[in-house]
């Protein structure tokens, strides 16, 4: 919305007077595309999501199904760990808490963490607590469109921050997976892709959380 009235310098200079940029952040009005290897083909007729670990009962959902499901919308701010934010952005899908509010899924109370499993084999961790906040959604769509390929469709993970920053904790943009397939629940933390190779594990933009200082990898 800023940069539809300002340029992108004024904006920036907006988005920090307004305490809405992280330090080290610079703000962009595109939607950058990053991630590791080959944007998949997805048809929709082959696509399931399930939901697996440490719940009462595992579930699969077919795309039909999914879209059963209560649907939320929010506004987030991304800051993705190469630099770049991207203010009020607006998002559809589906919520981890709206799923268990409304009792379609029974997480286990053993159950510490989330993982996130996407296609070609792609994983991000975090705490179950960060993914219950409503700063996440397993999102459909992007400003009132389906997913682009390239932003993941059908189903992407999506964090961010709220304009007001509300206090909550948020997470650089690798915390999103693309290309979501599958939410595993367990005890214990298992590091994801980019966690693996030396991303800093709780990655809260507000701490510059960007690498841990070590990598599995050497
Ligand atoms: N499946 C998958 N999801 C992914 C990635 C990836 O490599 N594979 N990269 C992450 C990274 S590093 C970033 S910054 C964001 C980028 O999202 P965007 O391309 O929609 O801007 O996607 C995240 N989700
Ligand atoms: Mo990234």
């Amino acid at each position: 919305m800023l940069g539809k009235i300002f340029g992108r310098r004024e904006a920036e200079v907006q988005g920090k007077a307004t305490n809405r940029l992280p330090s080290g952040q610079s703000l962009t009005q595109k939607f950058p595309v990053l991630h590791y290897g080959s944007v998949p083909d997805t048809h929709l007729s082959q696509w399931d999501f399930r939901i697996y670990g440490l719940v009462e009962v595992e579930k699969t959902w077919n795309w039909a199904e999914f879209n059963q499901l209560p649907r939320t919308k929010i506004q987030l701010d991304l800051h993705c760990v190469t630099r770049w934010s991207k203010l009020d952005t607006t998002w559809e899908g589906v919520s981890l808490k709206s799923l268990v509010d409304g009792g379609f899924i029974n997480i286990k109370p053993e159950a510490n963490y989330v993982i996130q499993h996407c296609e070609q084999g792609y994983t991000t961790n975090t705490p179950l607590e960060l993914l219950m906040q409503d700063n996440m959604l397993m999102a459909t769509h992007y400003d009132g469109q389906p997913l682009t390929p390239d932003h993941g469709y059908p189903l992407r993970m999506v964090i961010g921050s709220f304009a007001d920053r509300s206090e909550k904790k948020s997470a650089y943009l690798w915390k999103g997976g693309k290309w979501l397939r599958a939410l595993e629940f367990r005890q214990d933390d298992q590091l994801g892709f980019w966690e693996r190779l030396g991303y800093h594990n709780e990655a809260d933009p507000w701490k510059e959380q960007r690498f841990s200082g070590f990598s599995f990898l050497g």
